[in-house]
């Protein structure tokens, strides 16, 4: 089997770097997901790992979201599985007792920006051609409740509003206008500016902030605990719709297309 996931923890800091490799663009994938929450939980009972940093090892892309091949051409049941996944992921993330940051080095739309936003703090590569944001409308898809209500939580309701209609992918620069990423710097510069961020955040009792983090988070975390099944449905109704399949089909082709 391959490893999608690599975890480096340094016991001497209680700091974990975990990085997404899986090529070419750390799509996610239902192995994949199921591997990023196994690592996450693992982390997440170590008493001694109290920050967690996530980045990529492939170049250019942080992680380009849902895994499309999950959700084209399969099983009601398949997308079923692979949706509880998905939000396993975000559960887990979103309520994480450990400080968690996003070392963002390369592109990181759709699912790549929900993980990201799930992180306390984020910080990206200023390379002009890297763009971050939910644009599920421009693949003819909705973001769920959950994925809004994130967006909301990170950069505010008419901002969120905006961008979720018109699927916008935003350059790093704009990213840190609208408080989508919390800082932006040189790319080779990343993740030792994630390590020197995670001091600050580990400077904090982690008791208090933890349940600060709650207090912050738990009322959106409760939505989709209380109605997990439901959503699953709501997405599997959705995604097997032939309206839909063929959305997904126009824009993979374009995808193909694009290239080269
Ligand atoms: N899923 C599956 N395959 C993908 C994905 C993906 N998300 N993204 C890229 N690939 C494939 C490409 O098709 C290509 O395949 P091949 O080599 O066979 O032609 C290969 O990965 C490499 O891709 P690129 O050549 O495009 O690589 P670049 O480095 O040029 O670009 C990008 C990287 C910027 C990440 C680019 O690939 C891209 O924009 N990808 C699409 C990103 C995207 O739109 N993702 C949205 C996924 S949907 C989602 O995450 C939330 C859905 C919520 C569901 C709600 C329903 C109710």
């Amino acid at each position: 089997t391959t490893t999608n996931i690599k975890v480096d923890f340094d016991q001497s800091t209680g700091v974990a770097v975990m990085y997404m490799q899986s090529p070419p663009v750390n799509s996610l994938s239902l192995d994949f997901l199921t591997e990023f929450c196994i690592n996450l939980e693992k982390l997440e009972m170590d008493k001694s790992c109290r920050g967690l940093i996530v980045t990529s090892s492939q170049p250019k892309v942080f992680s380009a979201g849902l895994d499309i091949m999950e959700m084209y051409g399969k099983s009601p049941e398949h997308c079923g599985e692979f949706w509880r996944a998905v939000q396993e992921m975000w559960l887990k993330m979103y309520s994480s007792n450990m400080a968690t940051i996003a070392a963002i080095n390369g592109s990181s739309p759709a699912g790549g920006c929900l993980m990201s936003m799930t992180c306390d703090y984020r910080i990206m590569a200023d390379n002009p051609r890297y763009s971050i944001g939910l644009n599920e409308t421009q693949l003819g898809i909705v973001a769920p409740f959950w994925f809004k209500d994130t967006i909301i939580n990170t950069v505010g309701h008419r901002t969120a509003e905006m961008a979720l209609e018109l699927g916008l992918l935003f350059s790093p620069s704009e990213a840190l206008k609208i408080g989508l990423v919390d800082q932006v710097v040189p790319e080779d510069q990343v993740l030792t500016t994630a390590t020197q961020a995670m001091t600050k955040w580990l400077a904090v009792p982690d008791h208090a902030r933890q349940i600060t983090k709650s207090l912050m988070r738990k009322p959106t975390l409760d939505k989709l605990t209380s109605s997990r099944e439901a959503d699953i449905q709501n997405f599997v109704s959705f995604i097997t719709k032939d309206s839909i399949q063929k959305s997904l089909r126009v824009y993979l082709e374009m995808l193909k297309k694009r290239k080269g």
